[in-house]
């Protein structure tokens, strides 16, 4: 027969215990995740396992073995097999119908029952569950349970003079994933922290600075847009939802000198014209310093992406610095994109959107891989070598009534870890337009420097 350590790594690569960061039920946040149940999965761990428990101590007082549902309920069923000890089963809840039992299987009054628990935490549920076998007038005098949490659950069912038997504690378990290089030192110390009752401390993550993303974010407009941020102390971006050509040449103008892009929607413009429309607005652009972000939000197939991109009434590859694309038709359908950089739209920021977490995790995963893309849209945090650009911003209000949520810019810097916030009635819709902008672009830079 194996060791015990051996046996227990390999219990581990089933995947039963995971480290990192926590929420438990109780809202109390741990560095380690235990769950047993995988075990279950693989008969020959399963057997094993029945008789490492079986050995743990003499059977002969024992009549019948029961689990506490569910983990351990295959537990105990195995150690039925390899014993010979007959199984009762406990229920959740009793039945609705019929005999109401808790307890099923055969048995009779004054019989002692060997209790079978995956895990012991606090001691709680299995306070709870032993009454309920005690109610039937079985004796329950010993416990036996996989894994320790170490949290008090041993000693507060010994207190009440039951016998706990366990085959590892999680520090036991620390000691094995440290010596075969599983766990690091500090996520010991972390752990250790935990069982002694210390709050843990998880090292926040920190956000990159705008010189940090320089270094790493290779793209030429990447390099563009947080060079003119460190330039002019702002990460706004202002959408210019407006709808004539007079509007937005008079907004860029006021908003110029405050901002690092200007979004358009270009589609919306009733009066376009190539010459009066982008001429105008590209002198503003480098007048001010300022990029142009086509917010056309691409999503067909690469070739029709191409002829949107490039050719009809306003080619937006003629103007645009960077242009917004979703990334639902695959990745070569971002190919198109030359000379421009993507801001790809990997989650939106109105109500009921279908971009779920997992959709948002394989586009991100596109947009991570693509040359072409160098940031994303989002209300979520992303990697490191993608900007993020958060729209849904206005410090005034919390909606539009037409599905808009909006949030703050403190918001967006604190918890999303956002590059650039996109504001747009919150700027053209202000009496004073130029202001307004100032204020968003004071306010922006003020949340992003706390966030570091
Ligand atoms: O998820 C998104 C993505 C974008 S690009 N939610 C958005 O609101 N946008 C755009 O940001 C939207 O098309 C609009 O141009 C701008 C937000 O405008 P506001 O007036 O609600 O600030």
């Amino acid at each position: 027969m194996e060791t015990k350590k051996e046996f227990f790594l390999e219990c581990y690569k089933l995947g039963i215990i995971k480290f990192g960061k926590f929420t438990l039920k109780s809202g109390i946040e741990s560095p380690f995740y235990v769950d047993l149940r995988p075990l279950a999965s693989d008969p020959k761990i399963l057997k094993s396992l029945a008789n490492y428990l079986l050995d743990m101590l003499p059977l002969d007082n024992f009549d019948v073995i029961c689990g506490v549902p569910y983990a351990a309920l295959p537990m105990a069923t195995a150690m039925s097999l390899e014993s010979y000890i007959p199984l009762i089963i406990k229920r959740k809840e009793a039945k609705q119908h019929g005999t109401k039992k808790l307890i099923e299987g055969i048995f009779t009054k004054g019989q002692n029952c060997l209790l079978v628990e995956d895990v012991i935490t606090s001691g709680a549920s299995l306070l709870e569950t032993i009454p309920e076998i005690e109610n039937e007038g079985i004796t329950v005098s010993d416990i036996i349970v996989v894994l320790d949490r170490q949290q008090g659950g041993k000693e507060l069912l010994e207190s009440k003079g039951y016998r706990v038997h366990t085959l590892f504690t999680i520090s036991e378990v620390c000691k094995m994933l440290r010596a075969e290089g599983h766990i690091d030192e500090d996520e010991v110390l972390r752990i250790n922290d935990f069982l002694t009752g210390n709050k843990v401390k998880f090292e926040e993550e920190k956000r990159l600075s705008y010189e940090q993303k320089l270094e790493i974010c290779e793209h030429s407009v990447a390099q563009k847009i947080l060079q003119i941020s460190l330039e002019k102390k702002s990460n706004l971006i202002v959408s210019a939802d407006v709808t004539t050509t007079q509007e937005l040449l008079e907004l860029a103008e006021k908003v110029g000198p405050h901002i690092v892009a200007l979004k358009t929607h270009i589609d919306i413009i009733l009066d376009f014209d190539a010459d009066e429309t982008i001429l105008k607005l590209k002198d503003i652009a480098t007048k001010h310093n300022f990029l142009l972000m086509e917010d056309r939000k691409f999503a067909d197939i690469g070739n029709t992406q191409e002829l949107q991109f490039a050719y009809g009434t306003f080619k937006i590859s003629n103007w645009a610095d960077l242009v917004t694309a979703q990334v639902i038709a695959g990745y070569d359908s971002l190919d198109c994109f030359r000379n421009v950089g993507v801001v790809a739209i990997l989650g939106m920021s109105s109500k009921g959107t279908l971009t779920d977490r997992n959709y948002q995790d394989e586009a991100t995963k596109i947009a991570v891989a693509h040359p072409n893309v160098f940031g994303g849209v989002s209300q979520r945090q992303i990697p490191n070598e993608l900007l993020l650009f958060t729209p849904g911003i206005n410090i005034n209000t919390s909606g539009d009534g037409k599905g808009q949520q909006y949030n703050t810019p403190e918001h967006a810097f604190r918890n999303l870890k956002t590059d650039f916030i996109i504001v747009g009635r919150g700027v053209y819709k202000a009496d004073d337009a130029e202001m307004a902008a100032l204020h968003y672009k004071i306010a922006g830079w003020k949340a992003y420097r706390e966030s570091l």
